[in-house]
């Protein structure tokens, strides 16, 4: 009997130590950073290059993303959508038109975009 018991508080202990260190160990997950901070299904603009500052995630179009005090500002893009997205330099999805590719994740300063973008949307540049 006193031998069961102790078996049993080893267990027990051993149960123990194995949720502390599984709990240990989400605590000392880094949190994302750069364009990790993109979820999945979303187009995220980030107000720096290569995916640093500021970061807004996009489910859907949005012509003016000054509502989102986002307006003039994005230096990088990663599209997590699956399809093709479109940028624009003025809101309403006027102005100069970039198309930003299903899996594109990089600067936009490279192609004359840089702290101009004002709209996007799912979908290519119109033709
Ligand atoms: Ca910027």
């Amino acid at each position: 009997m006193v031998k069961f018991h102790t078996m049993a508080a080893c267990l027990s202990m051993a149960a123990g130590l194995a949720l502390t260190a599984a709990a240990s160990s989400a605590v000392a997950a880094p949190a994302a950073t750069g364009y990790d901070r993109c979820a999945s299904g979303n187009f995220c603009l980030f107000q720096d290059i290569d995916g640093q500052g500021r970061v807004v995630g996009l489910g859907g179009e949005r012509a003016s993303l000054g509502s989102l005090d986002f307006d003039n500002i994005t230096s990088s893009l990663r599209n997590r959508t699956g399809r093709v997205w479109s940028v624009y330099t003025n809101v309403n999805f006027g102005g100069r038109c970039l198309p930003v590719a299903a899996d594109y994740t990089g600067n936009v300063t490279q192609y004359s975009m840089n702290d101009q973008i004002s709209s996007a949307r799912p979908g290519g540049c119109p033709s």
